[in-house]
């Protein structure tokens, strides 16, 4: 698996509801399952990775913010 299908399988975790959008309420479920020391992992992804402001991330920006930090 490469890093672009691990972050889709990721991305695809997280949002439960499979409406294609990782909302805030999303990442904060799914960090309610994660070990604490990992939680801050996912803190910013929705404010960093939601480029177009409408306050859930595409798979489209999830890949774009989490690729670009290599
Ligand atoms: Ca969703
Ligand atoms: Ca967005």
């Amino acid at each position: 698996m490469d890093k672009k299908e691990s972050l889709t399988a990721l991305f695809n975790g997280i949002d439960t509801d499979k409406d294609g959008y990782v909302t805030q309420a999303e990442v904060e479920a799914y960090q309610a399952l994660m070990p604490p020391e990992y939680r801050f992992i996912l803190d910013p992804a929705v404010p960093e990775s939601d480029t177009n402001k409408d306050e859930k991330v595409s798979l489209e920006e999830w890949l774009a913010a989490t690729t670009q930090q290599g």
